[in-house]
């Protein structure tokens, strides 16, 4: 006698929800009416992230099973094992980059966060916060080091300590899934909290030798804020790595030297010593900015070789 297959009876029918925190082998999944389910996906094919919108299905009345990620509009990754990269959040539209007096800035990985996003096709914004640290003195040395983003970026003035420039900044946040990114320590999780006053935090002050940051945010989470618009909170850095950028791309991601990248005379022109490159005479001319061709040599210097 031949036996039946088992089927494995479906109990409730697939759900559309979306991924709001990602805890080791375990996604938080809201679905629409607020409740969050603890996941696994049933594929080990398709990691989720968070950000992912998925069809999936309950177990019970707290977890469920990742059934499909849906297609994503933007996809930001970071490293993985063997060179490869894993998707780190999905569907960001706007990045919100924050630099603070302390830590000290670097401006280095500001433009690496620009060019990931130019090539990802994510809208940037700057944020310096803790502006309530700044004196007349050190604002001028801030206005003059940001002079050529002023240009090519929106950039705010904020504290999280005082509220100065909140409004504006809530104004940019509706109806959009945007993502706080930026050094540990300087005050992204401060920022959060002061928008979602009522949530429960967890904010590091800076060690007090280096005045570097604590790591204190451990892994990114989603927040629906009460203006509309959706934040993701992250731990920083290591989502913006250039693992997947070669070097056109690099480039391409310095938006300024777009206009004069197709008057280079050769079509692979890398913009360093090569002859007719036109980026170079812009930046002779003065009309791009000598600072950010500099960091454009650093990060070229930084990329694998083959690209
Ligand atoms: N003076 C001042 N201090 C601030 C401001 N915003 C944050 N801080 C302080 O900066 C420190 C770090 O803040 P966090 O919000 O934990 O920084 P973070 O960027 O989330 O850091 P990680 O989670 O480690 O990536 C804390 O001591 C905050 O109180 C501000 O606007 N002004
Ligand atoms: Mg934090
Ligand atoms: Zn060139």
């Amino acid at each position: 006698m031949t036996r039946a297959p088992k089927i494995r009876p479906r109990m409730n029918p697939p759900r559309t929800g979306r991924v709001v925190a990602h805890f080791g082998k375990k996604w938080a999944v809201e679905e629409e009416a607020g409740r969050i389910y603890l996941c696994h996906p049933l594929r080990r094919s398709q990691e989720p992230c968070v950000g992912d919108r998925v069809h999936w299905e309950a177990a019970d009345a707290q977890h469920g099973r990742i059934l499909e990620v849906l297609p994503r509009d933007t996809l930001l990754t970071r490293p993985g094992r063997g060179g490869k990269t894993r998707p780190a959040a999905a569907n960001v539209s706007q990045v919100l980059v924050v630099l603070a007096p302390e830590p000290p800035y670097d401006l280095l990985l500001v433009d690496q966060y620009l060019v990931v996003n130019e090539n990802r096709g994510i809208d940037t914004r700057l944020l310096f916060n803790k502006s309530d640290l700044l004196t007349k003195a050190s604002r001028r040395g801030v206005d003059a080091n940001l002079a050529p983003y002023r240009d090519l970026y929106p950039l705010l003035f904020i504290s999280a300590e005082t509220g100065e420039g909140m409004e504006t900044l809530k104004a940019t946040l509706k109806d959009k899934i945007s993502m706080l990114a930026g050094q540990s320590g300087v005050g992204k999780s401060s920022l959060l909290k002061n928008l979602l006053p009522d949530l429960d935090v967890r904010i590091g002050g800076l060690s007090d030798g280096t005045r570097r940051g604590r790591h204190t945010t451990t892994s990114a989470m989603l927040f629906h804020l009460p203006g509309g618009g959706d934040l993701i909170d992250t731990p920083g850095v290591a989502i913006f790595g250039l693992a997947d950028i070669d070097s056109r791309q690099l480039a391409e991601g310095y938006k300024e030297f777009r206009p004069f990248i197709s008057y280079c005379r050769f079509n692979d022109c890398r913009h360093v010593d090569d002859l007719g490159c036109a980026v170079r005479e812009g930046v002779e001319k003065g009309e791009i900015s000598r600072a950010r061709y500099r960091r454009y040599l650093k990060l070229l210097e930084k990329l694998p070789r083959i690209s």
